[in-house]
């Protein structure tokens, strides 16, 4: 292939390092970092890296690190191994009873694995690079599939995600910007970042997600959560939450997110936006429960990048890695602008090929069939773009 050109009036960046799809978290376990080189490989098969600027990015040091996490978590990230977990830090060991010391969240969801710091520190550095270009003015729509690892907390891993490389790529935006919009279509609630800029008005967060406080991970984002209930704190009504329910579909989906998405940009008027585009709400997802094909997943960053806001792009969930191949090789298509141009035929040859026979060599198999019945009646999401409207009106800027 002659490659894509790029696109006209924008400058689009893709930051990735190789090494980050090389760790594994386990054999069972539902991450897959070679998910990433799928998607690369569906978007070289294309040609579209001829239309980006396309960066080797680096390890985030410490010191950007310890900008959000807290030190000794980060000492512990950096220095744990599979070999000296038991004999170094004998409370996490499973069963241990009576500590009450640092448990840093280590577990069956965030296994200690070899190389973890570096897996943690190279996808934190391109978020940061991503972020940076933007600040500088050198990217316009800035991509990192590798993060977009949601859940992390100050010192604490969660749901597979051990560094906040969200909540470093906005702090870095944030030395420059005066309003941050992070949206998050991720099946699961993005507590860690809702958590991270809960008492701050320059950053809106807004997520949408399966929510049931018993039963589906982090169990949070409920739709009244939206920021410290205190009038005179200025995160009041600054956390937004879409709590859905199992099978919605594109149609549902795309009315709700541009009725939802519209309004909050119209009325906080961000000067930039990150989009995390967990995959995990794709139809036949190994853990989501939504019916979204790749269609309406793209939809979403279709109509976040028509708003020409300074735009950072990271991955996140996404568990039938075929599936978040095709899904992030079709949004890489969309931010170059060339989505309406790709033949749906996937390009590709062995090795790659096999991998996407199931389906067949297509970028847009059917993933609505019914696994799960749509349970979000058009009632429920008209009653939510009410609530959403009604916080927003608290909102003056
Ligand atoms: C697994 O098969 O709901 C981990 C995790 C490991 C391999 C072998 C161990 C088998 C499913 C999940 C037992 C594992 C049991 N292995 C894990 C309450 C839980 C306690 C831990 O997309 N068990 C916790 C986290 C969620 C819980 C979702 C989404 C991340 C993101 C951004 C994180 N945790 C129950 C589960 C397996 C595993 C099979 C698993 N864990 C499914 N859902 C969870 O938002 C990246
Ligand atoms: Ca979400
Ligand atoms: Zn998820």
């Amino acid at each position: 292939r002659n490659g894509i050109s790029r696109p006209k009036g924008y400058t689009v960046s893709w930051h990735a390092n190789p090494e980050v799809e090389k760790h594994h978290f386990g054999m069972a376990h539902p991450m897959k970092p070679w998910r990433l080189t799928l998607t690369k490989e569906i978007v070289m098969a294309y040609g579209m890296h001829t239309a980006m600027d396309t960066h080797l990015s680096r390890a985030a040091t410490v010191e950007e690190l310890v900008e959000f996490h807290k030190e000794d978590y980060i000492d512990f990230l950096s220095s744990v191994t599979p070999q000296n977990l038991a004999t170094n830090y004998p409370w996490l060991k499973p069963g241990a009873v009576g500590y009450s010391g640092p448990f840093f969240g280590v577990g069956e969801d965030c296994p200690i694995f070899d190389g973890l710091f570096e897996y943690c520190s190279l996808y934190a550095g391109a978020s940061i690079d991503a972020a940076r270009k933007l600040t500088s003015h050198q990217s316009d729509i800035a991509i990192n599939w590798s993060g977009g690892l949601h859940h992390a907390k100050k010192a604490e891993a969660s749901g597979f995600c051990y560094i906040n490389d969200i909540v470093l790529a906005i702090l870095q935006l944030l030395r420059h910007h005066p309003r941050v919009l992070y949206i998050d279509i991720d099946v699961h609630h993005g507590d860690g970042v809702e958590q991270a800029f809960w008492s701050t008005d320059r950053v809106l967060t807004l997520s949408f997600h399966k929510y049931d406080k018993e039963t589906f991970f982090p169990g949070t984002g409920p739709l009244d959560d939206t920021g410290p209930t205190h009038p005179d704190n200025p995160g009041a009504h600054h956390s937004l939450n879409v709590p859905l329910n199992d099978g919605i579909d594109d149609v549902s989906y795309q009315w709700l997110f541009e009725s939802v998405v519209g309004p909050c940009i119209d009325t906080y008027r961000p000067t930039a936006i990150v989009l995390q585009c967990g995959a995990d709400s794709l139809g036949h997802d190994r853990l989501g429960c939504f019916n979204l094909n790749i269609q309406g997943h793209g939809s979403c960053v279709s109509y976040v990048k028509s708003f020409k806001i300074p735009l950072l792009v990271v991955g996140g969930g996404g568990y039938t890695p075929r599936n978040v191949a095709r899904a992030w090789a079709h949004e890489t298509s969309i931010c170059i602008g060339a989505d309406k141009d790709l033949d749906p035929t996937l390009p590709l040859h062995t090795p790659f090929r096999h991998h996407f026979a199931e389906e067949g060599p297509t970028l847009f198999p059917p993933l609505h069939a019914t696994r799960f019945e749509n349970k979000n009646p058009r009632t429920y999401l008209e009653s939510i773009v009410t609530a959403i409207r009604e916080q927003l009106r608290y909102m003056h800027g």
